[in-house]
């Protein structure tokens, strides 16, 4: 057993050591083959490019039930009759499967980590006492937190939404708990704090006053963010997108929505997003098209690292492993500075009937690989082949003449019209998209 692994009171995962890089002709499942933390790939470490993070509520808490059956996962940690204690025992898994991983960051609702008391002051002591021993944790291993949140979507005072809610009790309860949050957040030294909407949305306009309630939540947002801020929060808050499910309009459809948003609210400078794939997919979009949006609008914050399935309309959290959508990632963030106090959380569960519990350890494996091989693949197309240049070639016309005075804003439509006059049909230069992708394919390897 490496020393560097966290043993609590017990060892949940006996058998199961540090997991080790051994490089791309090992057959080992429980090895990396790709991941190597201190590989240095483009300038940095391939530990500082992903920065990853175990999301504890699929990993720890959820155990496979969907709307059709209970769970099926058994985990040694959920056997305590006491609430408390039962949350004792999943924080002693928790830090020994991180530091088996070798993953550097986790993140947590405040409801994964701590039961929910009777009432909001005990829901607070419970996190305060669970967070307080998740600090001892954090200093014995190193390992540190990405970012927390509340779950304001789970308990039925929610079902009409939180900060959206009709009922302003309601929304006075999720304040309670945001602030509960915040405070263990920073407490732990959290690098940012995500608001994923949950139940913020709508089924039917006729019951509905949108404006009232998006105004409620850009006030509630402003407050959070003053109440953090006041405590001394440096950190970043991230709203997460998601267009659909469990409300039918998600009030932050997708990146260019929750932009307009936070705009119109006065919250850009504090808050940038925290992108899922599997909510790109819902949305109609890529996880590089969502990328590429937040970065261009400097608004790149942290990333939710999972697959969907792109012939349903469901939010199935898959374990990230298709090579082709990561290579398409790594390229945007290696092209534009990867994170700042972002990273790459795990919102994945491993399917129902993966009920082995070693079979925890073989998907996060995989999609660290997954990751780690399209970081060399992007890498590999951007310094090697042609294609940054293909597609900087392509706007050639604005580097000089009438298109860099357009560029500067010194043309308007008069002097178009002339322009177009003179130069009379343009020519017709192929934009070529099967070239790209060929050119993609033969790095993939
Ligand atoms: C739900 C989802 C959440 C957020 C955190 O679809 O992605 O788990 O990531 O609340
Ligand atoms: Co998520």
């Amino acid at each position: 057993m490496a020393k560097d692994v966290f043993i609590g009171q017990k060892e949940y995962f006996k058998g199961i050591n540090k997991i080790q890089f051994e490089g791309p002709d090992s057959d080992n499942p429980l090895a990396f083959k790709y991941y190597d933390e201190n590989k240095v790939v483009a300038g940095k470490t391939m530990k500082d490019h992903f920065r990853f993070a175990i999301a504890y509520w699929h990993t720890f808490c959820g155990t496979g039930e969907d709307p059709f059956g209970p769970g099926t996962q058994i985990f040694p940690w959920n056997g305590a009759a006491d609430p408390m204690d039962a949350a004792k025992e999943k924080l002693d898994a928790a830090f020994e499967f991180f530091t088996k991983m070798g993953t550097p960051y986790y993140c947590f609702h405040d409801r994964d980590m701590a039961p929910e008391g009777s009432n909001v002051a005990e829901s607070e002591r419970n996190l305060i006492e669970i967070t307080d021993l998740a600090r001892e944790r954090q200093e014995m291993t190193g390992v540190k937190l990405l970012w927390g949140t509340a779950n304001v979507f789970s308990n039925p005072r929610y079902m009409n939404g939180a900060a959206t809610n009709p009922n302003f009790d309601v929304l006075a309860h999720a304040g309670a708990q945001v602030k509960a949050a915040l405070d263990a957040t920073i407490k732990l030294g959290g690098e940012n704090y995500v608001f994923w909407g949950g139940r913020e949305g709508y089924f039917s306009l006729l019951n509905t006053n949108m404006k009232r309630e998006l105004d409620n939540l850009g006030m509630f947002l402003a407050k959070a963010r003053d109440y953090a801020r006041a405590q001394g929060f440096k950190g970043t808050f991230l709203i997460e997108p998601k267009p659909m499910e469990p409300t039918k309009h998600q009030y932050d459809f997708d990146t260019a929505t929750v932009i307009g948003f936070l705009n119109k609210y006065g919250l850009q400078n504090d808050f940038k997003m925290n992108i899922e794939n599997n909510h790109a997919t819902l949305a109609r979009h890529t996880f590089a098209h969502e990328a590429q949006v937040a970065y261009d609008n400097g608004m790149f914050g942290s990333l939710d690292i999972n697959q969907g399935d792109p012939h349903n309309g469901w939010d199935t959290d898959e374990f990230l492993h298709n090579l082709y959508d990561a290579t398409e990632l790594m390229l945007i963030m290696l092209e534009n500075g990867g994170f700042k106090t972002g990273g790459m959380n795990f919102d994945a569960k491993t399917r129902r009937s993966s009920t082995d519990l070693e079979d925890i350890f073989i998907a996060h494996v995989s999609s660290m690989d997954t990751m780690a091989r399209a970081l060399l693949i992007a890498d590999n197309i951007i310094s090697k082949s042609a294609y940054t240049q293909m597609r900087s070639d392509r706007y050639a016309s604005y580097n000089s003449g009438n298109g860099a005075k357009w560029i500067k804003g010194e043309l308007g439509l008069e002097d178009l019209a002339k322009i177009a006059a003179e130069v009379g049909e343009p020519k017709q230069i192929s934009g070529k998209q099967e070239l790209y992708e060929s050119l993609i394919n033969k790095y993939l390897k």
